[in-house]
């Protein structure tokens, strides 16, 4: 990316309509490689620079199972630099303009550290997991800060499979299932699809939009490095909460942010990072302003 800010094209858009995701090389400045692994290292250790604990903390060392990717879920809530990166206006534009909405907020970050010889991710559907918020959509950006490749375990997306007219989910294994395609392979069946997998192999700094509804899990990482990814699941600006939901998929952690009386989600706890009439929640750091 350099310094200048991310603009999505038309073959990039055309894309990800066709197969459900795109994959793009320059998503995250070089210079922001070092300090964000750095982020992974503290937040990984109990670090919390803000003094707030993310909402969800699945991996911790010297308790971690060694085997395990790890994973860190809204991090941005705990330290700065990641605020700044999975909160930007354009990624949030360019995750808005693909889902056909009017401006998206931030749901959910993602840090996911697989290091060599760590276990599989199994494959999901991300808008599976959210009865409780209307519209149930997500749309995420992945971001590798290390090289990725089939052999590392990188995030690898079912061509095509948002638009598989049976959303019928097994509730499947997430964390290092025996075969993370089992689940997949099935749906493939179901809708008389060809299964086509194709892997996010992208030099560090690039990564890939995904649509909600596309399949897409990881292997293994069989090879001697790390790999590490920032991931931005985003929602439609206009979200609201769905209250009959609330104890389904993830609401259980994430419905906790809903007033009593009022279905409104609140920016502070999930801010607006891009809306087509220029609003942005107040106050939002981006890289290179902290
Ligand atoms: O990085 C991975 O292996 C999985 C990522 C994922 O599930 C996501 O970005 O929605």
């Amino acid at each position: 990316m350099g310094t200048g800010a991310f603009r999505l094209t038309d073959d990039q858009a055309a894309a990800f309509v066709r197969d459900g995701f795109v994959v793009l090389d320059g998503l995250v400045d070089p210079a922001l490689f070092g300090p964000l692994r750095r982020c992974f290292d503290r937040l990984f250790r109990g670090e919390f620079e803000t003094g707030v604990e993310p909402d969800e903390v699945n991996w911790q060392e010297g308790e971690g199972d060694s085997t395990l990717t790890r994973q860190i879920c809204n991090g941005w809530r705990a330290d700065r630099l990641v605020a700044a990166t999975v909160l930007r206006a354009d990624l949030g534009e360019a995750i808005a303009r693909l889902a056909g909405w009017p401006g998206a907020r931030i749901i959910q970050d993602n840090l996911l550290w697989k290091p060599p010889g760590a276990r599989s991710l199994g494959f999901h559907r991300d808008n599976a997991y959210l009865p409780w918020y209307r519209p149930q959509e997500m749309a995420t950006c992945w971001m590798a800060l290390d090289d990725t490749s089939a052999a590392g375990g990188t995030v690898e997306f079912a061509r095509g499979s948002h638009r598989w007219p049976d959303q019928g989910d097994s509730e499947a294994e997430f964390h290092a299932p025996q075969d993370h395609r089992t689940v997949v392979a099935e749906a493939a069946a179901r809708n008389g699809a060809d299964l086509d997998i194709v892997p996010v192999e992208v030099d560090a700094g690039g990564g890939s939009f995904h649509h909600g509804w596309t399949w897409h899990g990881s292997g293994a990482n069989d090879t001697g490095t790390d790999r590490r990814a920032l991931v931005m699941h985003c929602a439609n600006s206009g979200a609201r909460f769905h209250r009959p939901g609330f104890g389904e998929g993830n609401g259980p952690i994430y419905s906790r942010y809903a007033q009593p009386d009022d279905d409104a989600m609140d920016e502070t706890h999930f801010p607006i990072l891009w809306r087509e009439d220029g609003y942005r929640t107040p106050g939002l750091t981006d890289p290179g302003r902290r």
